[in-house]
């Protein structure tokens, strides 16, 4: 019996709308982190910091008078929005999230609810808006990251103890709708918004608020996209319900973790957002731990879109503006492993076939094709694949090239599709597969 909600879930199953089909089709996103933490990187009178750079303010060593007139100081002379925009496009990526405040408060817009802004920064210029403007003008598409959790301001609570907390903490509501309000009207090419810093208990009891909230900001924007970590249920569930159905348009969990099945994604939508270093998104002098490559990344693409899932890699600018050396080279590596192969990305969904050791696969929704996306080669150069029992595979082809390949038909449904003799991959590589629906056998009357 489910639990009578007033503000749990308002629908059960995925969003069917063509704004929501597109943003399943992305396949391959971009997170762009920039904000006063960019000037600290990482690190304060000459100690590194041991957490995520973006969150340098909350570090004891750090007095927050110090952090919160690095505003001040932000000016970002090489700051290019186009250039970024093409970096990104060249990359392949068909979202955009970009920060327009983080925890710390500051605003990369020119706020009127609050002096700390962008306007109060040498740089005075709207920052958001020529981000929106030059991604818009490449074709990729942009969501607002927006903190809900805000250091600097004052009515901000972490919890509601008393009625002076609660009373604060009505002002901090009104104006982050206000905030909000007002990125819909001045951005409104914005397709969806992405909320962060939504689990303290204050955010967990204002469930109604967060209920009608969203209500509100769809209704400003038709189609607007929102995951699952802006609202909370009347009993402080987040992400979903307590009958465990989703809050939001796509499951929103999904950060610096990949699903391991289909299983594990619950037939929702969803995105994964990663970084590159093992943690941090804002710019760090000193990335601490694995550095992932660009095949790993591109193995984390295949990963997510073989689960019905978006894949969302994290960029950290300088204060300066521009992006340092490993990112640029992972974009553009990536983007040139995208030239050749994305078909396998774009507009794909989970095959629903057994994986196997070599890769992954992705299905082209709504056609008769299947893409493996090989990583490992095994020695033997023969791929096993068990298509499921209602396709047959009619071609096997190299995506890169067109050519043939040959395949052998093994027990129980299963084949084999041998690769080239004597042909070496240096980079992971795509099959096509040209499958065929079988008529599936009428079952027996009764
Ligand atoms: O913007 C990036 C991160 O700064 C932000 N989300 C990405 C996209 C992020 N902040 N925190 N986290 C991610 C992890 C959450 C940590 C938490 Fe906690 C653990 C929240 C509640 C428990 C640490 C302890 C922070 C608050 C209490």
């Amino acid at each position: 019996e489910p639990i009578p909600l007033q503000h749990g879930a308002h629908r059960t199953g995925k969003r069917m709308d063509a704004d929501m089909a597109k943003w399943r089709g992305y396949g391959l996103g971009q997170f762009i982190h920039w904000g006063l933490y960019s000037i600290l990187e990482g690190k304060y009178k000459g100690k590194y910091y041991n957490g995520a750079a973006e969150w340098i303010r909350s570090w004891k060593e750090v007095p927050n008078a110090e952090y919160d007139v690095l505003n001040k100081q932000f000016n970002p002379a090489t700051f290019n929005a186009t250039a970024w925009a093409k970096m990104a496009k060249q990359m392949g990526v068909k979202y955009l999230t970009f920060t327009t405040k983080h925890h710390d408060g500051f605003c990369l817009w020119p706020s009127k609810y609050t002096d700390y802004t962008i306007e109060s920064s040498p740089y005075k210029k709207d920052i958001v808006k020529e981000v929106v403007d030059a991604y818009t003008k490449e074709g990729i598409d942009v969501y607002l990251y927006f903190s809900i959790m805000d250091w600097h301001h004052p009515d901000w609570r972490y919890d509601l103890k008393t009625k002076e907390d609660s009373i604060a903490f009505d002002r901090f509501k009104l104006f982050t709708k206000n905030q909000l309000t007002e990125l819909l009207q001045r951005y409104p090419q914005t397709k969806g918004l992405w909320f962060d810093g939504t689990w303290d208990n204050s955010w967990k009891k204002s469930g109604a608020f967060t209920d009608s909230l969203e209500q509100y900001l769809k209704s400003l924007v038709p189609g607007l996209i929102i995951g699952s970590r802006l609202r909370a249920d009347e009993k402080g569930n987040r992400h979903v319900d307590a009958n465990g159905v989703l809050m939001g348009d796509y499951e929103q969990g999904w950060e610096r973790k990949i699903p391991k099945t289909y299983a594990d994604v619950h037939g929702n939508d969803w995105d994964c957002v990663m970084t590159i270093p093992e943690n941090g998104w804002g710019y760090a002098e000193k990335w601490m731990g694995h550095w992932k490559t660009t095949n790993e990344l591109i193995e984390m693409t295949a990963q997510c879109v073989s689960l019905g899932g978006n894949f969302v890699v994290n960029f950290g600018p300088k204060a300066d503006g521009s992006f340092r050396k490993e990112e640029i080279a992972n974009a553009k590596e990536i983007g040139e492993w995208m030239k050749i192969n994305s078909d396998a990305i774009y507009n794909c969904e989970y095959a629903g076939w057994e994986k196997q050791d070599w890769g992954y696969y992705t299905k082209k929704r709504g056609e008769d094709k299947v893409y493996m996306i090989v990583f490992n080669v095994p020695l033997s150069g023969s791929l096993k694949i068990k298509p499921s029992a209602n396709y047959v595979v009619e071609k096997a082809t190299l995506l890169e090239g067109k050519q043939q390949l040959s395949t052998e038909k093994l027990d129980y449904g299963a084949s084999f599709i041998q690769l080239p003799k004597g042909k070496t991959f240096v980079k992971p590589f795509v099959i096509v597969l040209d499958i065929k629906p079988v008529k599936q056998q009428e079952e027996a009357g009764p």
